[in-house]
């Protein structure tokens, strides 16, 4: 037997348990193991059914994603599943953790499913630019109907077992002993000479669908603005149109001829990049698992605006107690009265009920009384975001905030240090970084200042992981990773205007890459005048022999702040957040290039978006190579998670290394020699790009 696959007896029932640490996938080991226990099984005529089953956390998670582009390793996934479903003795899978993916397919070549009432079922290739290619968008449709199978299948979601017996995909829940369950379930197959139910051969769930042809059509619509740019999708409805329009055996090939062009595609590479950047992100070298971490039992924030609202919202969600500490009774009704209207709003929607809504409205707490911190065990400070206002905070939270308490600056540019240094124990002291709205949006950028221990590190990782958010450590500088590379893709994004590009054609061309939204609608979105103050405080540092586009400025001026006030870069109907082109603002635009004597001209799409993305990443290397970021794939989680970079793309920097550094490069030193000094090639990209290499290929 394969060492990652174990046989053993139980009575008459043969168990089959695949122990591969952490999750299961099915490693080549695996499929060899399962192959080998069930010969076993059907070879032994004291067994009369058998069992597949988990070893520790979880049934199987899916193929091992870690061997897609290898050269394949037989046997292949598919024989393990015709082997299964055409045993003469029944098999049940045992389902506990989750059954993903290739684990779900596993179960559906079974002849029955039984579920802890904890375990979830799901088909999540979609999210990795996939579709389940081991028969699972022929089954399924089979199993539960082609609607459902839809559902499952494109949002990749998983269902817990009390749900996937209500739809047909598990038989039965049983109780904690999962094995024993399974193996009672097993015995009782045979006492009742249950058949074996092969679900490849079922048609009568295919009927309703065969009745609706419009289904398909109709299903893609529903998702074509969620789904804009993916290819995945798409590929899964037609894959489940396959299994109600042919005969099983024809489905599946159609089924594997699809997985072959997703697994092809750029966009699955983008989107397990994505999967495996995320994980990375939380290893931090010399903060390793075990590091001791100070366990949140309390938390504070500081200020009820917009983001701590958000922040407290995050807390208590979380089912964290949080005290949201206010300077005037009014700024404190309002804040809270926002964040009682933002779950209002979600319990209308039905995603919330009413007694959760109460209870996490239970949990915050406002005051006036600063001193209300002293029981929290990390204090987030939330207030204008103003290096004196912020110190003053701190020097106040360090006298009466308990020992060991976290103090974290919810700030998205400023110095850690400095505000660390208003306090006599910077050890304690950290950024997070919340993305707006902070209750939804899913990046926190955790800020490590010079003294940072790494407790603090370690307490506030585990707490964002608590509180459900993807998070990124990245070292103090102006801006951090998010923020700082946002920057130069601003200025490039508004000297192409000034050069002859409108908002709408760069918001376009950025929309048509695949980011939510162009740099334009995203700072009508967000409010102009918060990056207006940051620029005025820093006017007089400013280098005067530097180009500087003032239509920003402007816009400010005329207090056009973006959406909440009806106008900014485009303008606004009364209750419409569509924007429109604004002819006062293109006379701004061709006003300020007069100024600046620009003589415009046609740009085309080309340029704004290598202007833009290159800004991006050029400055995306210089933060790599001064260790802003601890590796490449930080940065993408960062864009993708915090400013809407296409997943399927895999993120700014992951990017750049597809298209080939070579060629980024050449573009940047291009542009350098037209625009001059903001585009001096960051030394890092210069390098990696002369040595044939990628960002990938970079590490400290
Ligand atoms: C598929 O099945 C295709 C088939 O239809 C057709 C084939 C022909 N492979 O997330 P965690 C690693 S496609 C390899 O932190 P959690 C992960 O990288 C697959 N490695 O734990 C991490 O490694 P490390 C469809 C995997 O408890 C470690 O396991 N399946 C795989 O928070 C722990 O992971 C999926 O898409 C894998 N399949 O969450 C499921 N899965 O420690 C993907 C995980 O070195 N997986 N790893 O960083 C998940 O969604 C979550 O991992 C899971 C556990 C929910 C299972």
């Amino acid at each position: 037997m394969s060492e990652l696959v174990s046989f053993e007896k139980q009575g008459s029932v043969g168990v089959i348990t695949v122990n591969n640490p952490p999750v299961n996938a099915l490693a080549q080991g695996v499929r060899q193991g399962l192959i080998e226990g069930l010969a076993r099984g059907i070879d032994d005529p004291g067994v009369s059914a058998m069992v597949i089953i988990g070893g520790g956390r979880t049934f199987i998670a899916g193929a091992d994603i870690r061997e897609f582009g290898k050269p394949p390793q037989p046997p292949d996934l598919h024989s393990v599943l015709e082997k299964i479903e055409s045993s003469p003795k029944p098999v049940v899978a045992a389902i506990h953790g989750t059954a993903l993916g290739g684990g779900l397919e596993v179960c559906l070549a079974c002849h029955y499913r039984v579920a802890v009432a904890a375990g979830q079922v799901g088909l999540p290739e979609v999210k990795l630019g996939l579709l389940p290619g081991a028969g699972g968008t022929q089954r399924l449709p089979r199993l539960i109907g082609a609607e459902a199978a839809l559902k499952m299948i494109v949002s990749g979601d998983p269902v817990r077992a009390p749900r996937a017996k209500e739809l047909g995909i598990v038989d039965e829940v049983v109780g904690e002993d999962l094995r024993a369950g399974a193996v009672a379930f097993a015995e009782k197959l045979v006492a009742e000479k249950k058949p074996l139910r092969k679900i490849s051969a079922a048609d009568d769930k295919l009927q309703a669908a065969r009745q609706n042809p419009a289904l398909f059509e109709t299903f893609k619509k529903g998702i074509e603005r969620e789904a804009r740019g993916y290819l995945a999708p798409f590929k899964c409805i037609e894959a489940v149109q396959a299994a109600v329009t042919l005969p099983f055996a024809e489905g599946l090939k159609r089924e594997r001829q699809l997985f072959q062009e997703c697994m092809a595609s750029p966009q699955s590479k983008g989107q397990i990049h994505a999967f495996f950047a995320e994980r990375e992100a939380t290893k931090i070298p010399d903060v390793p698992p075990g590091t001791p971490a100070r366990k949140i039992e309390r938390a504070a924030v500081i200020g009820a605006g917009t983001m701590g609202g958000g922040i407290a919202m995050n807390f208590a969600n979380a089912g964290i107690p949080v005290t949201v500490v206010e300077m005037s009774q009014e700024a404190l009704d309002r804040g809270l009265a926002v964040v009682k209207k933002n779950y209002a709003g979600t319990v209308e929607k039905g995603r919330l009920s009413q007694a959760d809504m109460d209870k996490r409205m239970g949990l915050i707490t406002g005051t006036l009384d600063r001193g209300a911190i002293r029981e929290a065990d990390i204090v987030i400070e939330a207030v204008f975001e103003e290096m004196a206002v912020k110190k003053d905070v701190f020097a106040a939270l360090d006298k009466i905030a308990k020992p060991g308490a976290v103090l974290a600056s919810n700030t998205s540019t400023l110095d850690i240090d400095q505000i660390a240094s208003a306090t006599s124990r910077p050890e304690a002291v950290i950024g997070t970084h919340f993305f707006s709205p902070a209750n939804v949006m899913r990046l926190l950028e955790l800020v490590r200042g010079a003294r940072t221990a790494k407790e603090t590190i370690a307490t506030s990782s585990e707490l964002s992981r608590r509180i459900g958010k993807v998070w990124v450590l990245a070292g103090n500088c102006d801006g951090f990773i998010g923020n700082r590379m946002l920057a130069p893709y601003l200025r490039e994004a508004e000297f192409l205007v000034e050069e002859g590009a409108t908002p709408q054609q760069v918001d376009k061309v950025i929309y048509d890459f695949g980011f939510a939204m162009g740099p334009f609608a995203m700072q009508d979105l967000a409010g102009l005048d918060v990056g207006w103050r940051i620029r005025k405080g820093k006017a007089a540092a400013r280098r005067k022999d530097l180009r500087y586009s003032h239509v920003g400025d402007r816009l400010c001026e005329q207090g056009r702040f973006g959406q909440k006030t009806g106008s900014g870069w485009y303008r606004y109907e009364p209750g419409s957040r569509t924007p429109r082109p604004d002819p006062e603002v293109e006379a701004l635009i061709a006003a300020a290039a007069k100024e600046g004597g620009i003589t415009r001209r046609q740009v085309s799409d080309e340029e704004v978006l290598k202007r833009c993305l290159w800004a991006l990443v050029n400055e995306g290397a210089r933060i790599l190579e001064e260790g802003i970021a601890l590796r490449s794939s930080d940065i993408d989680v960062t864009y993708l998670y915090g400013y809407g970079f296409p997943r399927y793309r895999g993120g700014p920097m992951f990017y750049a290394d597809q298209v080939g550094l070579k060629q980024v490069y050449g573009d940047v030193a291009a542009f350098h020699t037209q625009h001059g000094e903001p585009w001096t090639p960051a030394p890092l990209l210069e390098r990696l790009a002369k040595e044939g290499k990628g960002f990938r290929d970079f590490s400290r």
